[in-house]
């Protein structure tokens, strides 16, 4: 659960990643692809080398999710309720990997915003994109 303390220190950190939604989900992704590269097999159909315009619309796509969810942070699950039937029903990506992109989302957050991110932002940061991962993995039977 997250609390309201929790709430105040996303919104907090998310007026930070506001306005580099394409560089930051692009990053968090890439990140994900060269750390983990069993990632890459989802994404058969994209071109994944640096810099790729499909990488860099498919992360504005991401974190414009994940701003979805902040504005929603009390019904995730219906604001990200299409979301999670495409996971679900199409997508059908493997739950470890929703924990592998969140890492590389806190690491590049650490990267551009080194003092915003305290242990305690840390923390309910992690705890925020762990919620989202279970909303889009929550109707996976
Ligand atoms: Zn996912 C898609 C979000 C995770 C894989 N995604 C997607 C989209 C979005 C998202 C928004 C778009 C949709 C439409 O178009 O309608 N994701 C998301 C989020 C997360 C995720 C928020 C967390 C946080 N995913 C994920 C992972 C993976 C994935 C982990 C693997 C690894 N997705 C995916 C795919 C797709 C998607 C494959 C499809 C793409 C294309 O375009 O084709």
């Amino acid at each position: 659960m997250l609390t309201a303390d929790d709430k105040k220190l996303i919104q907090a950190i998310w007026d930070k990643v506001q306005g580099h939604q394409e560089d930051f989900g692009a990053e968090a992704l890439q990140r994900m692809f060269t750390t983990y590269p069993p990632t890459k097999t989802y994404f058969p159909h994209f071109d994944l080398h640096h810099g790729s315009a499909q990488i860099k619309a498919h992360g504005k796509k991401v974190v414009g999710a994940l701003i979805e969810a902040v504005n929603h942070i009390d019904d995730m699950a219906g604001a990200l309720s299409k979301l999670s039937d495409l996971h679900a029903q199409k997508l059908r990506v493997d739950p470890v990997n929703f924990k592998l992109l969140g890492q590389c989302f806190l690491v590049v957050v650490a990267i551009h915003h080194p003092s915003v991110l305290t242990p305690e932002v840390h923390a309910s940061l992690d705890k925020f994109l762990c919620a989202v991962g279970n909303v889009l993995t929550a109707k996976y039977r």
